[in-house]
C-alpha cells in the first residue's frame, strides 16, 4: 500500500487529474466525503485528506509515504526528512509583501503580520531590515487597514484580493508552485511503486504544460 497525503483546498482539483494519469483515482468523491481516507480505485493507494499546512508533517513522520504541498508551506516548515523531487507546476501564486495603496514603509523597524513567520523573518534579515512579526492563521489583509501592521506577507495570485481591501503588492519574495515530497525511509522501503509514480507524474505535468 502507499499512502498519500493531499489537501481539500485550491490545490486539489489541479491535483487529482495529475494523479488521474498516474492511475490514481479516488473511489469516492473527495469534495462530498467527509471520510479522511479514502482509497483509489486500483485499490494499491490510500489517499488521506488533511488541512494543507499539515502535509508535509504526515509526510515527515511516516503516515504518509508521500504528499502535495506548496513551496511556501514547505518552506516554512523547514524538513531535512523529506525528498522533493518534482514541481507540480500547479496552484502557482506569489509570495509577496503588500502594503495599503499609496503608502511608503516607514523607515526604522516595521511591523509585519504574516502566517509565514519564517519566511518573513528570513526576508527581511536579508534586507537587513529589523522587524516584529505578528503571527495570523488569515485575513492578513486586514492588520495593515486596522493599524496592527506596517505591512503583511501573503501569497498573491490574481491580486483581487489586496484589491478588495485597498492594498497593493510590494515586494516579491518567492514564486510559488506545489511540490511532490516524498518521506526518506518509504522512498528506500517503496522504491519501484514510488520511482513509478514519480515518473507518471512527471509525463502528466509536461503534458499539461
Ligand atoms: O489548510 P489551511 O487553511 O491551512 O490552508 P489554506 O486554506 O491556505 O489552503 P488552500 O487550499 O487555500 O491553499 C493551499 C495552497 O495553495 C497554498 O499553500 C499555496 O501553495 C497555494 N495557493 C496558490 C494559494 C493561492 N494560490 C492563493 N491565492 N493559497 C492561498 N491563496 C490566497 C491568499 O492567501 C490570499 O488570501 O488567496 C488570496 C489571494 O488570491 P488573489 O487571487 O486574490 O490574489
Ligand atoms: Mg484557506
Amino acid at each position: 500500500m502507499l499512502t498519500i497525503a493531499i489537501s481539500k483546498g485550491r490545490i486539489l482539483k489541479d491535483t487529482l487529474p495529475l494523479l488521474a494519469n498516474a492511475g490514481i483515482e479516488p473511489a469516492e468523491d473527495l469534495s462530498k466525503t467527509r471520510k479522511l481516507i479514502v482509497p483509489s480505485v486500483c485499490g494499491e493507494v490510500n489517499l488521506i485528506i488533511i488541512r494543507a499546512t499539515d502535509v508535509p508533517t504526515f509526510v515527515e513522520y511516516g503516515a504518509a509515504d508521500v504528499g502535495i504541498a506548496g513551496k511556501d508551506v514547505l518552506v516554512e516548515h523547514n524538513s531535512d526528512n523529506l525528498y522533493e523531487p518534482l514541481d507540480l507546476n500547479i496552484a502557482r501564486c506569489r509570495l509577496m509583501t503588500a502594503i495599503v495603496t499609496g503608502k511608503k514603509l516607514p523607515a526604522g523597524k516595521i511591523r509585519v503580520a504574516s502566517k509565514y513567520i519564517s519566511l518573513t523573518e528570513q526576508y527581511f534579515a536579508k534586507q537587513g531590515r529589523q522587524v516584529e512579526i505578528i503571527k495570523l492563521y488569515g485575513s492578513m489583509e486586514l492588520a495593515p487597514i486596522v493599524g496592527l501592521a506596517d505591512c503583511i506577507v501573503d501569497l498573491v495570485d490574481t491580486g483581487n484580493t489586496l484589491k478588495a481591501n485597498g492594498m497593493e503588492p510590494l515586494d516579491l519574495i518567492m514564486d510559488i508552485s506545489s511540490r511532490l515530497v516524498i518521506n526518506k525511509a518509504s522512498m528506500k522501503m517503496k522504491h519501484e511503486k514510488i520511482k513509478t509514480l514519480i515518473k507518471q507524474l512527471e509525463a502528466a505535468v509536461e503534458r499539461r504544460r
